[in-house]
């Protein structure tokens, strides 16, 4: 009955074209395939013996990579896309459609991985509800800057919000954990702009960078079925292998610290923070946990200290997920012994 009238013509028209879109060769619209590590070749592996011989092609394995999709592209051909966009200031750009052949001694391998990343990242955040249930945590394209040093350094900036990965040792942009550290002070600046100017504060920084870093790593880890050999708790398993001993570690996120043990360096301190954020995940599971540890930071003071943001994740457990949630983050940050918690 309904065909009969020209608004159900119409809809009969319309349902044809749509059967028509689906029929087009899939080849036509396939997701283009990048190489990558799987977080790390150390992780994946479990082969502490592993080293990164000056770049070389050869000191890693091929299976060490992993072929995954490229997804959130816009259609320049280059990476750049919804959540990310990498700038290049050694080698010539990346090319989407070479990006299933990049090894890790080739100048674009890096700038593939910092795509994938960060892009992986922010996928994570809003499949967590940021940006749709919650508000948004960084999503935007991020500004990504390669081998921008020759030192082993990677950083934020927040002058431009855009992150810069160096080349010492590992190149920085080899280890996703890397990666989504230095991802995580974009979140953290794009919630609370500025976030970071007390000790404390820039410890909690370094503490979310490294927590995001294994949290993105594992769930990465689960949905696409990779290996992971190495301890949980470690991060940048690679690129700690110019700097540490085995196994190796650039930080780790079950430290038995507590707030005696500060020693006024933001990274060290980070270690009393992180090991909170895990024990709160070990008692609540990650979606929850990470749900909870993300709102609870739109919250935070850019100066905040140990005990402001205790208080605040805890009373946004009580919101989203009632009492014994809250009483499980307290009990994460009262183990650290956190002051007037
Ligand atoms: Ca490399
Ligand atoms: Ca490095
Ligand atoms: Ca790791
Ligand atoms: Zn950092």
């Amino acid at each position: 009955m309904a065909r009969r009238t020209p608004r159900g013509l119409l809809a009969a028209a319309t349902v044809t074209v749509a059967l028509a879109t689906l029929a087009a060769p899939a080849s036509a619209s396939a997701d283009p395939q990048a190489r990558v590590f799987m977080v790390n070749p150390v992780q994946s592996s479990g082969d502490q013996t592993l080293v990164d011989a000056k770049d070389s092609a050869t000191s890693v394995p091929a299976g060490a990579y992993a072929t995954a999709t490229l997804r959130n592209l816009d259609s320049s051909g280059g990476l750049s896309g919804k959540w990310a966009y990498i700038r290049s200031d050694t080698g010539a750009s990346a090319k989407v459609a070479d990006a299933g052949g990049y090894a890790r001694d080739d100048d674009q391998f890096e700038q593939v991985m910092a795509y994938f990343w960060v892009n992986e990242a922010q996928e994570y955040l809003q499949s967590l509800g940021f940006g749709t249930e919650l508000p948004g945590a960084n999503d935007r394209a991020q500004p990504v800057r390669i081998n921008q040093w020759g030192a082993d350094n990677s950083f934020f900036t927040d002058k431009k919000a855009e992150i810069r990965f160096g080349k010492g040792g590992v190149d920085d942009a080899e280890d996703a954990e890397v990666v989504v550290h230095e991802y995580g002070h974009a979140v953290h600046h794009a919630q609370v702009p500025g976030f970071g100017t007390s000790l404390e504060a820039g410890s909690i920084g370094e503490a979310w960078g490294d927590y995001l870093a294994v949290s993105v790593g594992a769930h990465a880890d689960a949905k696409y079925g990779w290996p992971a050999k190495a301890d949980i708790a470690c991060v940048a398993d690679w690129d700690a292998v110019s700097y540490s001993d085995a196994p190796h570690c650039l930080r780790r996120v079950d430290s038995d610290k507590t707030y005696a043990d500060k020693v006024g360096e933001v990274h060290a301190d980070g270690e009393i923070w992180s090991r909170a954020l895990f024990d709160i995940r070990g008692s609540l599971g990650a979606r929850t946990a990470d749900r909870i540890i993300v709102n609870a930071q739109f919250g935070f003071a850019p100066d905040t200290s140990f005990k402001d943001a205790a208080l605040t994740t805890i009373a946004t457990a009580q919101k989203m997920y009632g009492k014994s949630a809250a009483d499980a983050v307290r009990k994460a940050f009262q183990a650290r012994e956190i002051p007037g918690v």
